[in-house]
């Protein structure tokens, strides 16, 4: 309950053998960084072998180890290794859809009487159109013809990710035993991709949360991972705190947490795509994580992330990427870190990286963000505001490579990197946060060393203070007679706040301790404190 994972992107965390693409080996080296970190758990975004049309989430074979990766000798050494270091490794699971490369699909689709058939969806068309109008979540129809069999399937995202049939039991069983075969391997857990999909009743276009999705959930659960001390963590767009309960109510037995992404959305116009901007009003930011914090309390468990590899950069998105991105970066973390759940971090959000510094819609490599700028520019959406929306929300902001140090390719590979490296990589870096005491890097570092010594942010009650406040969110923590204050100025202008006492500092990011009096405090540009109160 007080671990903290630590997210990487495979792809762009860190090369060995100077192919410009990430690596196991390249892992392996930087665990001794991570143990400094003080992480706990690693999520490791996927690396089955894959035709990589959607950078791994498109799997053709759930056995094995992408070559580009390496080999699963090299799986098996880092999943030792990291026992070395006391640390976990959770994978991706990839189970809504395979890669149309897996052989499962090469099968069925040959013919309808394919003892693989039935493991994906397929429908007659209407005329010679799809059997109606679900819309895949990268842009355009849901179901593509396939020509040997003059029928449908379905797929959510690409046509190259056909959608798995979750009603079919044989195919349900292959998942448990595959599931299984990675647990008999030593791994600490799971993360589960979309899987609130896996419910979908295609014919009534229900995506999400359908009605089976929970019992499935529970099947696994008894089949693979049931009796053993597993993280899972679900990947569910489409949750509301109630939903959220089903999956981690531990009674249930079913996860021990999920992604929501409610917060996700409240910069972009109601009703319309992410991609269609609009500025963060910090009110609604308190509404939704206070509705996730007080609506969990007690039945399941939040897990906390500002970040990963589908959203941008936090400091860029809702930091200041310029004069203040070391006080903002750390703001943004103390807020995250001072709440209920279990708080991850994505890669290089530990350094304040940035935004990609991509100047063109070409520069951009992601096979969603290639679609939607695709669409957008065939309906007369002006140039500059795809490109705008991209810088903003396109995925490769997260996915460029880490940034180790100032030498050529920020040290990530010393070949040509597969995704440009961030020109700040100079001043950016894991070198230089390391060598400064000050840096975000050890801000993260004392932030996840609380959740070890401080029993009240594990476990304490949250309320929040001042909602409609615009520019400052301040909530309390309070287990028994114990009750910690965390202040964030969310904005560069200084703001004032008054709290009738006076509090002891844990943690500031202007590095301030000692005592301090709240009756007339001014917060400087993106201040934030965890404070202790005196017991009550
Ligand atoms: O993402 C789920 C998902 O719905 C994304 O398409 C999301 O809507 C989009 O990235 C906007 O942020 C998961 C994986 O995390 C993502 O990388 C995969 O592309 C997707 O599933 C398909 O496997
Ligand atoms: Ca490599």
């Amino acid at each position: 309950m007080n671990s903290v994972v630590y997210q990487i992107y495979p792809k762009s965390f860190k090369d060995s053998n100077g192919d410009g693409i990430g690596d196991i080996k390249g892992i392996q080296e930087k665990l001794p960084y991570l143990e400094k970190l003080g992480i706990d758990v690693l999520w490791i975004s996927p690396m089955y072998p894959s035709p990589g049309v959607d950078n791994g989430y498109d799997v053709s074979d759930y056995y094995g180890i992408d070559p580009m990766y390496g080999t699963m000798e090299d799986m098996k050494n880092l999943i030792r290794e990291c026992e070395n270091h006391n640390i976990k490794i959770i994978i991706d699971l990839v189970v809504n859809h395979t890669s149309d490369e897996h052989e499962w699909f090469i099968e069925a689709k040959t013919s309808k009487n394919s003892t693989y058939r039935d493991y994906y969806i397929w429908r007659k068309g209407v005329g010679n159109q799809p059997p109606n109008d679900l819309e895949s979540n990268f842009g355009g129809s849901a179901w593509e013809y396939s020509e040997e069999t003059e029928e449908y399937y379905l797929h959510f995202y690409s046509k190259k990710q056909p959608d798995l049939n979750w009603e079919n039991p044989n195919m349900r069983n292959e998942i448990w035993k595959m599931m299984n075969f990675w647990i008999d391997l030593g791994i600490g857990g799971f993360r589960m991709d979309v899987i609130d999909l896996i419910g979908k009743q295609p014919d009534q276009k229900i995506k999400e949360n359908g009605p089976k999705l929970h019992d499935y959930l529970q099947e696994m659960n008894a089949k693979t991972f049931g009796n053993s001390d597993l993280l899972t963590v679900g990947e569910c767009w489409g949750a509301t705190p109630e939903i959220a309960t089903l999956y981690s109510a531990p009674e249930r037995k079913e996860l021990s947490m999920i992604f929501q992404f409610e917060q996700i959305n409240l910069d972009k116009i109601a009703g319309k795509q992410r991609w269609d901007l609009k500025p963060l009003y910090l009110p609604d930011l308190k509404r939704v994580f206070s509705k996730w914090q007080t609506e969990m309390e007690g039945k399941g468990w939040n897990s906390l992330f500002w970040s990963n590899h589908d959203l941008p950069r936090i400091v860029s998105r809702w930091g200041n990427a310029g004069k203040y991105r070391i006080e903002s970066a750390k703001m943004l973390a103390t807020l995250l870190h001072g709440m209920k759940g279990t708080p991850y971090i994505f890669q290089g959000e530990e350094l304040g990286m940035t935004n990609a510094d991509f100047n063109s819609i070409a520069d951009f490599k992601d096979i969603e963000s290639r679609h939607m700028a695709k669409l957008r520019l065939e309906k007369g959406e002006p140039k500059e505001i795809v490109l705008a929306a991209l810088k903003k929300k396109a995925r490769d902001n997260a996915r460029t490579p880490m940034q180790w140090d100032d030498s050529y390719a920020a040290g990530f590979t010393s070949g040509t990197p597969w995704l440009p490296v961030n020109k700040n990589y100079i001043t950016i870096n894991a070198k230089q946060s390391l060598d400064d005491k000050q840096s975000i890097f050890y801000y993260y570092q004392s932030l996840i060393k609380l959740r070890k010594t401080e029993e009240t942010l594990v476990h304490g009650i949250y309320e929040l203070l001042l909602p409609n406040d615009e520019n400052i969110y301040a909530y309390t923590r309070s287990l028994g007679t114990e009750k910690l204050l965390i202040i964030c100025n969310f904005y560069e202008t200084e703001q004032s706040f008054s709290y009738n006492a006076s509090a002891e500092i844990i943690l500031s990011n202007y590095n301030k301790n000692g005592i301090i009096n709240l009756k007339q405090l001014v917060l400087a540009p993106y201040e934030s404190f965890i404070l202790r109160l005196p017991n009550n």
